[in-house]
């Protein structure tokens, strides 16, 4: 296997930064441009500190109809870089990675590493010794194992092998996971993407699971008013990921100044299943409005004085693309 070598002391971790043209949720116009900022602010750092800079996923927001100055201003960004960019499940369109996403671009635009297969992914080459970094995209396992002698026979003796992945990983207090934390026989760090708000680090037998958080405030909560952007540094020798601050604005210029919804004892009944599924759908529409009509099915009360209005709005924009 003749895989990248890169010549660096560790990696700079960059957490879901869901960019968009048009500001998700409740952020304001500034949006985009507040993510340009940031990215740009984490790849200068990562070259100052000569660390590879490494995307965990959801580098998109909505996978497809990204304006083109957009996709022109993320080209100048990212060419002089090149970061490493694991796909996340924003990325891709129905669950698939195909031609007609915005990543296909960049990556088309040879401005990105794309890390869009499972498996060993490249080799750093630190002043400590060599590190593998493999990678588990979203839709593929992370594994159970990892050969490790067979590649090292092969390839030379490995100081780390560390594993990044974009998926439900049983960290504290998340509420859906799919993956346990375990060890994992020949990976000493798995680093995920994924879940949003940043987990403590935890060590089973010989396997690191980190889990440093995304860099975008998506969400009016109180905790995104009281958490700060951070990117997080992997090095060799380390015990735990080292944060950095990313250089962002104040909470009050990012969202509209408002006041938070009451807390609820059960977080998942204070966020809106109705705004999370219109917001899935978002991603997962289609031009005969389908996925609309299923959705609106679901989750209309025909007993609401609003439902009549709905489904008329609903019968005169897809009447209207037939
Ligand atoms: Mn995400």
């Amino acid at each position: 296997m003749s895989l990248e070598v890169i010549k660096a002391e560790g990696l700079l971790l960059i957490g879901d930064p869901h960019i968009a043209a048009t500001p998700p949720g409740q952020r304001l116009s500034s949006y985009t441009a507040d993510i340009l900022d940031k990215l740009e602010a984490c790849l200068k750092h990562a070259k100052d500190l000569n660390m590879v800079p490494l995307l965990l996923g959801d580098l998109f927001h909505w996978p497809r109809d990204n304006s083109n100055s957009l996709l022109v201003d993320l080209i100048a960004l990212f060419g002089p870089y090149k970061p490493f960019v694991l796909i996340g499940n924003h990325d891709k369109y129905q669950a698939r990675f195909t031609p007609d996403v915005s990543m296909a671009v960049l990556d088309a635009s040879n401005v990105i590493r794309m890390m869009n297969e499972p498996g060993p992914a490249f080799v750093l080459e630190t002043p400590e010794g060599k590190v593998l970094v493999g990678a588990s995209p979203d839709g593929f396992p992370i594994p159970k194992e990892f050969g490790r002698e067979e590649f090292e026979q092969e390839n030379g003796e490995l100081l780390k092998v560390v594993w990044v992945a974009h998926h439900n990983v049983a960290f504290p207090e998340y509420k859906k996971p799919h993956y346990a934390i375990k060890e994992i026989p020949g990976i000493d760090w798995v680093i995920n993407g994924h879940i949003h708000r940043p987990r403590p680090t935890i060590t089973a037998g010989s396997t690191t699971w980190a889990n440093p958080g995304n860099i975008s405030r998506l969400a009016f909560t109180k905790l995104a008013l009281e958490r700060k952007p951070q990117a997080a540094i992997w090095t060799p020798q380390c015990i735990d990921l080292e944060k950095w601050d990313i250089p962002h604005r104040d909470f009050y210029e990012v969202f509209p100044n408002q006041d938070f919804l009451p807390e609820i004892e059960d977080a998942d009944a204070a966020e809106s299943k109705f705004l999370q599924g219109l917001e899935r759908l978002a991603w997962k529409r289609t031009h005969e409005g389908s996925g609309l009509k299923q959705f609106l099915e679901e989750n209309i009360d025909p007993e609401e004085p609003e439902s009549k209005l709905i489904w008329d709005l609903y019968t005169e924009v897809t009447d209207g693309n037939r």
